[in-house]
């Protein structure tokens, strides 16, 4: 593919968003090889993805603002959906999803990184949504990760003003969970990755279905969900490997996701 690169290290899949001559920013193409990479990623094998972009200077500096500067509002609002749908499948893939932020995340950029499970970004990252400056609204869910994420009111701050922030602000707001000096950013996410690999998959994916499921209802409902996720652990292999180990004192486990 031209735009996005994709490599398997054992169980963990990265994703490489690979247009470094416009700092990675999303076009349509780079959209469609996204959507293939992800469609494509063995969910037998892979037990988490990471998210990147290529070279030191940018995670993905946004959408492409030549590609979109003449679009009609139909055409502005079939590009949104374009990019919602390729970052709803990342956001609900069943397979956890970190971003690896190695510099800018602008617009699109923090859209995309707001997309993944969580957010872990080197020193020299800088995120924001620069598009009221631009003259139109956040168009690949920007508006509604950003107001989840941080809050409603840091979110409306950041949208009005489009002011970018540094990587210590983003990990004092809450967007990223950790900050790590460039040339470390790389080995801390794979390291984290490998280790989210060893666990059960039917756990770990449990788990990101039952936060993003029941984030979107009212606590009742919510704990429902979980006991329908938890209960579906039961009589399955991992839960029998993962408890038995315990018990035997073994430290060994094999997990299969069955
Ligand atoms: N789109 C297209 N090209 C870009 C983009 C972008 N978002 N960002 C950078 N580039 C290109 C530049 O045009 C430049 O190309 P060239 O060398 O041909 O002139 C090259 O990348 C390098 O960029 P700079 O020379 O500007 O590099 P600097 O280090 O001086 O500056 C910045 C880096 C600060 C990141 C600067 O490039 C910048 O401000 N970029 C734009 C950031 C931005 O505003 N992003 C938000 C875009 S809007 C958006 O993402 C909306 C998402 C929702 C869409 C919904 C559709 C309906």
């Amino acid at each position: 593919m031209a735009f996005v690169e994709y490599e398997v290290k054992d169980a963990v899949g990265i994703i490489t968003i690979n247009r470094p001559e416009a700092l990675n920013a999303l076009n349509s193409a780079v959209l469609d090889e996204l959507s293939a990479v992800i469609d494509g990623v063995d969910q037998n094998t892979i037990r988490c993805l990471i998210l990147t972009g290529a070279g030191e200077k940018s995670f993905v500096a946004g959408a492409d603002i030549a590609e979109m500067s003449s679009l009609t509002k139909a055409e502005g609002e079939a590009f949104g959906k374009k990019g919602n749908d390729v970052f709803r499948k990342l956001e609900t893939f069943p397979i956890p999803v970190i971003a690896a932020v190695n510099g800018f995340a602008l617009g699109g950029g923090c859209e995309i990184a707001m997309s993944c499970d969580f957010r872990i970004c080197s020193d020299n990252a800088m995120f924001g949504q620069p598009e009221a400056g631009l003259g139109i609204t956040p168009g690949f869910g920007g508006t509604q990760r950003l107001a989840r994420l941080i809050g409603p009111g840091m979110a409306k701050q950041l949208l009005y003003t489009a002011r970018n922030i540094k990587a210590e602000e983003a990990l004092r707001l809450g967007l990223v969970n950790q900050v790590v000096p460039q040339a470390e950013l790389m080995p801390t996410v794979e390291k984290m990755a490998a280790g989210i690999a060893q666990n059960a998959p039917i756990a770990v994916r449990g788990c990101k279905e039952a936060v993003n499921k029941g984030l979107d209802l009212p606590m009742d409902e919510a704990i429902v969900v979980e006991e329908k996720i938890f209960g579906a652990c039961f009589e399955t292999h991992d839960q029998k490997e993962g408890m038995g180990a315990f018990l035997e004192k073994r430290k060994e486990k094999t997990f299969t996701n069955n």
